[in-house]
Order: structure tokens, then C-alpha cells, then sequence
């Protein structure tokens, strides 16, 4: 049996139950096929993949925290630190009631590709909790968050691991998460990405997951001969990602007619009033019925349904797996020209399978979203030098860095033999500067 094969074996024989940690070890290793099989010996005898596989750290803990009416909750925290051979860990915290051990690996173990894509210094981690932060009021939220940083703040630092946003964690729970730390450690240092701008935040990093998708896939469609202006797109979700993607995509001319929640989806015909969506669902905290209700030119639909729509373009920015074979057979047979994933590994197996054999251009999540962590790892350098730079001068990082990923995994693909599949791209080229960075250090 192939070395690869043994190692896939072997994390779904030991990591029962964790289906979306199998799929993301899956998908990574059988791209990297080429690759192990030219190194195997070498690969072997330093059991590569299976340090590769096997987290360095996982912690879980138990966060109590006291409701508005004085009943006691107990939540399960978690932080898993993945691999910090290019860097001290970095990746967001997930809140939300699906998490567990499983989910937290497969974001932990993209996180590792993802940020060597980026070419800064980061490893790869990422946590979360099983906590709802849906209908709690601002204290509820604070006295979760402080909960889970009283625990948390034992194993994190800004040269250890540096956690972030993602699912239901924003600029509040950063906020709160950033002020429990200060209080318990007594350091004032940048152990946290996604800060508010008055205490050490980033400019342009509220808006880097979802531009820098949109600096993707325009480089991806500009290189395939594809202008994006005038193209008609779709998105998921209605969270931080989805939102700045629609804000850069009508920027570049484009027009987005779908953004989705996990209760129902909206078509704009005239495209989505991008204001609208932010006070409703970044002030107001509502549902997509209350953008409807606001919009005239807007239809409110229950349930899932964005794929459906006949478009150009199909941006993933809510979860995983929310993108299924039906789903990618329905956007073939509209004429999709382009899916790029902002959300991380929201495209099933099969069906990105299916979308790359109808010659469909797909940009892997790991690559497509790494705008996020790259403008948090430029967050880091400002803390670092104890500077702030202009919204102008990240943005313009974030751009370079982006279409640099581009270029990296679509000269690794061409290298390798794929070419044009840029999910082998995206593996090969972030494992390469990972293993060469593992070796170099030994066995540990
Ligand atoms: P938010 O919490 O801001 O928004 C998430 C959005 O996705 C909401 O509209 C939410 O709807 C929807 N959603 C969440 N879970 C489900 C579900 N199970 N079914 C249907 N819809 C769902 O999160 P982000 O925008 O930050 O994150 C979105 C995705 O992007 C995630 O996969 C995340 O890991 C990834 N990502 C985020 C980065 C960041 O910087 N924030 C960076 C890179 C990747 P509802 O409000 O109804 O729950
Ligand atoms: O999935 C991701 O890359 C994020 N949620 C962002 C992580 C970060 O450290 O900014």
C-alpha cells in the first residue's frame, strides 16, 4: 500500500467520528500524491505524514458561564495547535453550537497549508467552543467570552499562538476575549488578530477575508483569459466573509445577486444593497427576512437554494460542506464559469470533483480565504513594531499577497503535471515550505 494510503488509513482508524477532519486529510494527501511518492523513503523514515497528521497540542476545557437570569451553563472550550513549524500558531475561534474536536482539527489542519500559502511566519492552530451566541445579550456574550479566555490564556501569547475570528466570533467577542487576557496575564501585547482599531486592530482586516477572495478570483479569471465586470455572481452566507465579498465584487463590476443565512437565502435581482445587508446583519443582528423586508427588488426564500440560481460566478462564504453534488450539478447546468471558496472547505469531495471535471475554475479554500489570516499576520508585524499602517497600505499587501498565492499554485500545479487544478497547487505548494521547514528542525 501506498504511503499516503496507509496514512489515510490511519487517521480514520484513530480519529473515529470526526468525518470533516477525514475529508480535509483526504483531499490534502491524495494531491500530494506526486510529491510523497518522489520523496517516499525519505518521508517514511521520518513518519512525515504521520507528524503531519497528529496535532502537536490539543487542549480541551470546560468554560462555565452564568446566563442573564442566574442559571449556570457549561460549554466545552477548545484549542487545538497544529503545527507550529513555520511559525507560532495562528487561526480563529469558531463559536458555534456544531463544534467539536473534529471541526476544530479540520480548520486546524487547512490552517497549516493556508498560512504557509500566505508567505508570512505563522503555524497553524485553531479553536473555538460549542457555545450559541445567537439570542444572548451583550453580558451573556462577555461572561462566555471571559470564561473561556480565563482557561485559554494559560497556553497563548503573541509569540506562541495568536487566535482570531471566525464562525460567531467578530469585534465584540475579540473585544471582550482581549480585555479577560490583559486582566489575567498583565501584558498588553498583540495575542489576539481582529482588534478593534482603538487597542492595536489592523485596518482593512474586517474586510480581508472577503476582498482578498474577490483579488483571487479575479487574478484566477484575469489568467484564464476571464473579465470579471460584468459577471453575475452568487453567495452564501451573510456573515464577515460574505459580506466584504460582495462589497469588493461590486467593486470590480460585478453583480451579486444571493447572500443566504442558515435559515433561508435572498435573490436581489438588482444585486445586493450592500449597506442594507451590513446594518442589517452587522448592527441589527437580524435575519435575512428583515433585509427583504427592506428591499423591494429582493426575494426571501426558506431554506437552502443559492446554487440554484443561474450565475457566472458561485462564492462559498458560510461553512463547510454547504456545496454538494446536486448543488454543483445545478451550477454546471447554468453555465458557472468560476467557484472560489471563502468559506473553508464549504465544497463537498465530489463535488469539487465534479466541478473541476466540467472544466469549471476552482479555488480551494485555503487558498482562496487566506486574505483573512495574511492581513492578521500583518496585524502581528504592526503590534510588533508598535506602528499602525493606512488602510491603503494593507490593502495593498493583502492584493499582492493574494495574487502571489495565485501564481504559486498555478506554477506548482503546471510543475506538478495538473495543470489548472489549483487544489493540488494549493496542497503542493503550502506542504513544500512546511516539510522543508519540519525537517530542518528535526524530530519533534
Ligand atoms: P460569520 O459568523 O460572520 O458568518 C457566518 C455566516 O454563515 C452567517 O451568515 C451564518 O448564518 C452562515 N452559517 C454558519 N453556519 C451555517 C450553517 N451550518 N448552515 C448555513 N449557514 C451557516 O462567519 P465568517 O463570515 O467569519 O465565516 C464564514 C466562513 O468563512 C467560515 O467557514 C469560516 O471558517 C471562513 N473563514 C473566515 C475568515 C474570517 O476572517 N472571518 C477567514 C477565512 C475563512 P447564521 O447567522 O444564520 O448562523
Ligand atoms: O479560517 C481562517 O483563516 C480564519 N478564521 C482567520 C484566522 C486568523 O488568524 O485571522
Amino acid at each position: 500500500m501506498s504511503y499516503v494510503d496507509e496514512v489515510i488509513d490511519l487517521v480514520v482508524e484513530k480519529n473515529p467520528a470526526q468525518p470533516e477532519f477525514h475529508q480535509a486529510v483526504k483531499e490534502v494527501l491524495e494531491s500530494l500524491r506526486v510529491v510523497v511518492e518522489q520523496n517516499e523513503e525519505a518521508y517514511r523514515k521520518d513518519a512525515l505524514l504521520e507528524r503531519l497528521v497528529n496535532p502537536e497540542r490539543q487542549l480541551m476545557f470546560r468554560v462555565p458561564w452564568v446566563d442573564d437570569k442566574g442559571q449556570v451553563h457549561v460549554n466545552t472550550g477548545f484549542r487545538v495547535q497544529f503545527n507550529s513549524a513555520i511559525g507560532p500558531y495562528k487561526g480563529g475561534l469558531r463559536l458555534h453550537p456544531s463544534v467539536n474536536l473534529g471541526i476544530i482539527k479540520f480548520l486546524g489542519f487547512e490552517q497549516i497549508f493556508k498560512n504557509s500559502l500566505t508567505g508570512l511566519p505563522i503555524g497553524g492552530g485553531k479553536g473555538g467552543s460549542d457555545f450559541d451566541p445567537k439570542g444572548k445579550s451583550d453580558r451573556e456574550i462577555m461572561a462566555f467570552c471571559q470564561s473561556f479566555m480565563t482557561e485559554l490564556s494559560k497556553y497563548i501569547g503573541a509569540d506562541t499562538d495568536v487566535p482570531a475570528g471566525d464562525i460567531g466570533t467578530g469585534a465584540r467577542e475579540i473585544g471582550y476575549m482581549f480585555g479577560q487576557y490583559k486582566r489575567i496575564r498583565g501584558v498588553y501585547e498583540g495575542v489576539l488578530t481582529g482588534k478593534g482599531l482603538s487597542y492595536g486592530g489592523s485596518l482593512a482586516r474586517t474586510e480581508a477575508t472577503g476582498y482578498g477572495l474577490l483579488y483571487l478570483t479575479n487574478e484566477m479569471l484575469k489568467c484564464n483569459g476571464i473579465d470579471i465586470a460584468g459577471k453575475t455572481v452568487a453567495i452564501s452566507g451573510s456573515g464577515n466573509v460574505a459580506i466584504y465579498a460582495c462589497q469588493k465584487a461590486q467593486q470590480l463590476g460585478a453583480k451579486v445577486v444571493t447572500v443566504s443565512d442558515s435559515t433561508g437565502w435572498v435573490y436581489d435581482k438588482e444585486g445586493i444593497d450592500v449597506a442594507l445587508l451590513k446594518e442589517v446583519k452587522e448592527v441589527k443582528r437580524a435575519r435575512l427576512t428583515e433585509y427583504a423586508a427592506n428591499r423591494p427588488s429582493a426575494e426571501y426564500h426558506d431554506g437552502k437554494g443559492v446554487w440554484t440560481v443561474k450565475v457566472d460566478i458561485a462564492l462559498p462564504c458560510a461553512t463547510q460542506n454547504e456545496l454538494d453534488l446536486d448543488d454543483a450539478k445545478a451550477l454546471v447546468a447554468n453555465g458557472v464559469i468560476a467557484v472560489a471558496e471563502g468559506a473553508n472547505m464549504p465544497t463537498t469531495l465530489e463535488a469539487t470533483k465534479y466541478l473541476q471535471e466540467n472544466k469549471v475554475l476552482f479555488a480551494p479554500g485555503k487558498a482562496a480565504n487566506a486574505g483573512g489570516v495574511a492581513t492578521s499576520a500583518l496585524e502581528m508585524s504592526q503590534n510588533s513594531e508598535r506602528l499602525s499602517w493606512t488602510f491603503e497600505e494593507v490593502d495593498s499587501k493583502l492584493q499582492s499577497i493574494m495574487v502571489n498565492i495565485f501564481h504559486n499554485l498555478d506554477d506548482a500545479a503546471k510543475k506538478y503535471g495538473a495543470e489548472g487544478d489549483y487544489v493540488v497547487g494549493a496542497n503542493i505548494a503550502g506542504f513544500l515550505k512546511v516539510v522543508d521547514a519540519m525537517t530542518a528542525q528535526g524530530i519533534v
